[in-house]
């Protein structure tokens, strides 16, 4: 049986099961109390989700007919369901895919009720390089690519399709006549060859390498999407362009006194790796990911 980190590597994403059903019941409890479900919009009008980068209001939840995003870490309030972001098999599952010492860099819900429509663009999570700057070679197997990106769903879910295998090569000629010329994101609709949904039940997770190709699309949800969505990348190795998803601005020393020791420490270890990392727009340089050709 091959195990999860050869699944990662060679798919591109493998599933775990994370929560048991007291868990999952715990934290769907807890993520209704955050967002108010019974807010129910008017507006039946099909809109496109937010830009995933800003993220929403939570006191927005449910106003528009629409998926929603909210980042966690830096909301105070959210603090009731921060411990999902240190749960052991989580921890335990991302550390034996990319190492020890996991910085987390991204901490939020994807929520939408019963009977919304989804669509989100093909596309790998590139969104931060400059299109001119997106080179092949960020696809190659030989680059160690440090980072890793979760859903874990509080109910059964299909929302995540993704092309198995693709996190480690360019485009086909397919899939650019498919991007229709963008390096960003595909047009919604557009059919992707290879594409796959994930199929993930109530406390199982995807780990995947968000090289992948991949898009958000549920039809219409029969029922509402609850879902937890993290990334972490290892203090031992260099981060890529995700680890500055999230705002440090936002995590003030007020903020931090907020928190419960475990995630104060963990947001701790960020900003010290923030200090030793401050410009992203270095991570997607080709001497800062194969050092070893470059050095002298
Ligand atoms: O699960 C989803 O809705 C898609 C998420 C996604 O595309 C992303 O986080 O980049």
């Amino acid at each position: 049986m091959k195990s999860n980190k050869e699944k990662f590597l060679e798919d591109g994403y493998v599933i775990v099961d994370v929560l048991s059903q007291q868990e999952i019941d715990d934290f769907r409890h807890l993520m209704d109390a955050l967002i108010s479900p019974d807010v129910k919009s008017e507006d039946t009008q099909t809109r496109s989700s937010s830009f995933q980068h800003l993220g929403d209001e939570i006191s927005d939840f449910g106003k528009e007919a629409r998926q929603y995003y909210f980042h966690l870490l830096t909301k105070p309030g959210t603090e009731s369901i921060h411990h999902a972001f240190h749960h052991p098999v989580v921890l335990k599952t991302v550390e034996e895919l990319l190492g020890p010492n996991l910085i987390v860099n991204n901490a939020s819900i994807l929520a939408a009720n019963e009977g919304t429509e989804y669509s989100l663009g093909w596309h790998r999570d590139i969104i931060q390089i400059p299109q001119d700057e997106i080179e092949d070679w960020i696809f190659s197997p030989r680059r160690f690519h440090n980072s890793v990106q979760i859903n874990l769903p509080l109910v059964d879910e299909n929302s995540l399709w993704v092309v198995p295998g693709s996190h480690f090569r360019a485009n086909t000629e397919a899939e650019n006549e498919a991007f229709k010329g963008s390096k960003h994101y595909a047009p919604i609709g557009a059919e992707m060859p290879g594409g796959i949904p994930v199929s993930l039940k109530a406390g199982q997770a995807v780990f995947y390498n968000n090289n992948l190709i991949h898009r958000g699309f549920t039809e219409k949800m029969k029922v509402p999407r609850r879902t937890l969505h993290m990334g972490y990348h290892s203090a031992d190795f260099p981060p890529t362009w995700h680890f500055y998803l999230l705002n440090s601005d936002l995590l003030t020393p007020a903020y931090l006194d907020t928190l419960s020791p475990t995630m104060r420490k963990m947001m701790g270890e960020y900003l010290e790796c923030k200090k030793q990392y401050p410009n992203m727009a270095d991570t997607w340089k080709k001497e800062y990911n194969f050092p070893e050709e470059y050095s002298v």
